[in-house]
């Protein structure tokens, strides 16, 4: 009884130790510091605090174990010298242990079922049902070999680049937006072309969905932070399946701005775009 007692004492001690760092290193500096991968989007801090909170429980448990090692290899030990007849006694099994041990287990199984697994998928669905997504901005996505091409129809943008001529996806911080998703080429309109799945990922929000052709996909979602694929290379587009020789490369860097900042930079798209259609004598000259 002295010896439960015992390891319960300095397990509690330690283990309040380990328990102190770990909290110290989930909450140290901002918010994309810590143990976790960097995190920008509601979705992504779903999966953030799940993380969280289970390596808060697995330290505790981590340390029970430690200690109950350490306190059995020290405590019971054969000293030098001595005979086993005169040692503590040895045992291989305890079945109340195991018992107590098993049944733990379980239970804390069913509560990490509980939460964060079922409040956790709760919150992604409740996060992609439109009504919780009212005001959204959307972007259609078009995934072809090999390029993500973003479309901003709420503003008349066809294609988003930046200034070197490269898709590029802004987004405005903390309003939602809706992707559409689809995998098709409209800069090349063949026939009988076999379109392929693509996935789109941008591991900072911390989704993925498949872009299947022939199927048009949406995904709700709202960026949570100022940044920037120059602040974070979790903060971009990435194809996640493979689709062919450009696969590892068909990427976008991502933005998030502030709404000011957005209003700007769609001006700045409608006169890359009708400069762009005048060059290509698209839009008659109108002088
Ligand atoms: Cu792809």
């Amino acid at each position: 009884m002295g010896d439960l007692v015992a390891v319960f004492v300095i397990w509690l001690v330690a283990g309040g130790l380990a328990e102190w760092a770990t909290v110290s290193w989930i909450n140290s500096g901002p918010w994309d510091s810590g143990p976790y991968f960097y995190v920008a989007s509601n979705l992504g801090t779903v999966g953030l605090h799940a993380f969280d909170f289970l390596l808060e429980f697995a330290v505790a448990i981590f340390m029970l174990v430690v200690v109950m090692i350490a306190y059995s290899a020290v405590r019971f030990r054969v000293r030098r010298g001595e005979r086993p007849s005169q040692a503590p006694s040895q045992s291989r099994y305890n079945g109340t242990f195991v018992g107590v041990w098993i049944v733990g287990s379980i239970v804390l199984n069913l509560l990490f079922w509980i939460h964060p697994t079922a409040s956790g998928l709760e919150a992604v669905y409740a996060a992609q049902l439109p009504q919780n997504n009212k005001n959204a901005l959307i972007v259609d996505v078009a995934a072809r070999q090999w390029e993500w091409i973003f479309s901003y129809p709420q503003y008349g943008i066809q294609q988003a680049v930046n200034n070197q001529g490269f898709d590029a996806l802004w987004l405005p911080v903390n309003r939602p937006v809706e992707f559409v998703l689809k995998s098709y080429d409209p800069a090349h309109n063949y026939e009988n072309i076999d379109y392929v799945i693509h996935s789109f990922w941008i591991p900072a929000f911390g989704v993925k969905e498949d872009v299947v052709p022939g199927q048009t996909r949406y995904l709700y979602l709202i960026p949570t932070h100022i940044t920037s694929t120059k602040t974070n290379e979790m903060v971009r587009v990435q194809c996640a399946e493979v689709c062919g020789g450009g696969h590892p490369y068909m990427e976008a860097d991502v933005h998030v701005v502030t709404p000011q900042a957005f209003a700007a930079w769609v001006q700045h798209q409608k006169h890359l775009q009708a400069s762009i259609l005048n060059l290509e004598g698209i839009v008659g000259d109108e002088s």
